[in-house]
């Protein structure tokens, strides 16, 4: 069909374009709107081929097209199902299915602007299913819409949701599966201001027992069978303590459940079983969260309204309680004793962990940087009523089992805290561009003569800086050259 009028409006309803072919420059394999506007509503679209626009190709004003599908159509340039350079276009409830095309496998603007709200759309190309071209300012703004994975071109106008899985009943139909997503999470108000028909694309009631509308061109008869997953009610754990909680899913078809991760930066010491059962013992302290996924027997997925939180925190201490520390670490590296040191990489954890009641930290000879990374401005910090040894062989049960600490020699046995975070510091200071400014910093942060710091060689911190020095009441200002 081919339609074009300035100021003139077509009106189509109820009608099915199957197996039409365009060919030529411009396109639209069933319907070519060229200029003026044009109303689709409860059509079908399907296996129509062209260059541009398999389907329709809008150029004009103001177009819309509600309650249709578009199963099956081919671009052999832009859009399979549509291409679209016209002012507006607004698609209500519409679904499109195995839509191809190079460029845009569903939607194609060269300048159009396109507003998509209550739509559903999968295996149209993923990342390929909207493509705008550049240079033209198009824009496709999608709400209350259903993608697959993947899909890209379209902003986030809200509550759209991403589906791995087909939300169609098969390849050739987009009526809606019974574990749909689609099902009852459209908006009512959206169909109401898009003026939108009392029945859907079979002839059935736009919204089902007067609930709220489904996403797409089709409203399902029935009940949804629709998988959801609780996320565990506990979230805490703590280091070197075995944890165990199950996620819940409810709802679906038959069969047993099937869990997945969808997204986590869970630590390698806990993971999610297939049951649905997260669990392991924490190595380390941490805010951590994890997307889950479950699925049944018949294919259908849901996933959680939210990632799950996990916080994992160390024991409180008891005052006086040892914290031990070692280069490499060991055990549960919770620095409990030596067999579960923690690692050098975490002697600051260690110093924040050990409580101000009279605490130490027991730290073996080794090499200790502020940092793993590259700043230079992060430094050791000590605090009041902890006291932190080093030059301990690693096997001592009591402070004075310590080998001699012979400053001068400048060699206990040696627990360096190092400023050279590089490791490339050679003769002469030379490589110090990279070293930290000062190895150990406190500033201001309350210090008083419980706070020691006993046994350490401290070394390559490289600082030139104006301080202030205060002096009463009176600031100086001074060029110093600030020591580690
Ligand atoms: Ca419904
Ligand atoms: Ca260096």
């Amino acid at each position: 069909m081919y339609f074009t009028g300035q100021n003139q409006a077509l009106k189509l309803t109820n009608c099915v374009f199957e197996n039409n072919r365009g060919e030529g420059g411009d396109g639209g394999g069933a319907v070519f709107v060229n200029g003026g506007s044009a109303t689709i509503i409860n059509s079908h679209f399907v296996s129509n081929t062209a260059t541009n626009g398999g389907a329709v190709c809008f150029n004009g004003t103001n177009q819309q097209v509600t309650n249709s599908s578009f199963v099956g159509n081919v671009a052999t340039e832009h859009g399979g199902a549509i291409s679209n350079g016209s002012a507006t276009l607004q698609l209500t409830n519409s679904s499109f299915q195995g839509n191809q095309a190079p460029q845009g496998g569903a939607v194609y603007s060269d300048y159009g602007r396109s507003q998509l709200v209550n739509s559903v759309f999968f295996n149209n190309g993923g990342a390929n299913t909207f493509v705008l071209e550049d240079g033209f300012s198009p824009s496709l703004a999608a709400s209350f819409s259903v993608f697959e994975s993947g899909a890209t071109g379209y902003s986030d106008a809200g509550n759209n949701l991403l589906s791995t899985v087909s939300p169609f009943v098969s390849a050739t139909s987009t009526q809606l599966r019974d574990c749909s997503p689609a099902i009852n999470t459209g908006s009512n108000q959206a169909y109401s201001t898009a003026n939108g028909p009392a029945t859907d694309l079979a002839g059935n009631a736009r919204q089902y027992n007067g609930g709220v509308i489904d996403r797409g061109a089709y409203e399902y008869q029935g009940n949804p069978t629709l998988l959801t997953v609780s996320n565990p009610a506990i979230s805490t754990a703590t280091v070197g303590q075995v944890f165990s909680q199950p996620f819940t899913a409810s709802g679906g078809g038959s069969g047993q459940y099937s869990y997945s991760v969808v997204s986590s930066n869970l630590p390698t010491s806990l993971s999610v079983s297939s049951a649905g059962v997260l669990s392991g013992t924490p190595t380390q302290t941490g805010s951590y969260s994890v997307l889950v996924q479950v699925s049944d027997a018949n294919g259908c997925v849901g996933v959680a309204s939210a990632a799950y939180s996990l916080t994992v925190s160390n024991v409180a201490l008891p005052c006086g309680t040892v914290v031990f520390v070692t280069q490499n670490g060991a055990g549960l590296q919770n620095g409990s004793n030596w067999a579960n040191a923690f690692a050098g990489t975490a002697l600051q954890t260690a110093i924040n962990t050990a409580t101000t009641c009279g605490a130490q930290v027991w730290v073996a000879q080794g090499l200790y940087k502020p940092t793993t990374g590259t700043n230079r401005s992060i430094s050791f910090v000590m605090k009041p009523g902890v006291a932190i040894y080093g030059g301990f062989r690693g096997t001592e049960g009591q402070l004075g089992d310590r080998p001699t600490i012979i400053p001068i020699a400048d060699q206990p046995s040696s627990s360096t805290l190092s400023g050279d975070l590089s490791g490339d510091d050679g003769p002469d200071f030379a490589n110090n561009a990279d070293n930290s400014y000062h190895v150990i910093k406190n500033d201001n942060n309350g210090l008083d003569n419980t706070a020691v710091l006993d046994g350490f060689v401290i070394s390559g911190a490289m600082q030139m800086e104006t301080i202030q020095l205060m002096s009463g009441a009176e600031p100086s200002t001074v060029l110093a050259v600030v020591p580690a």
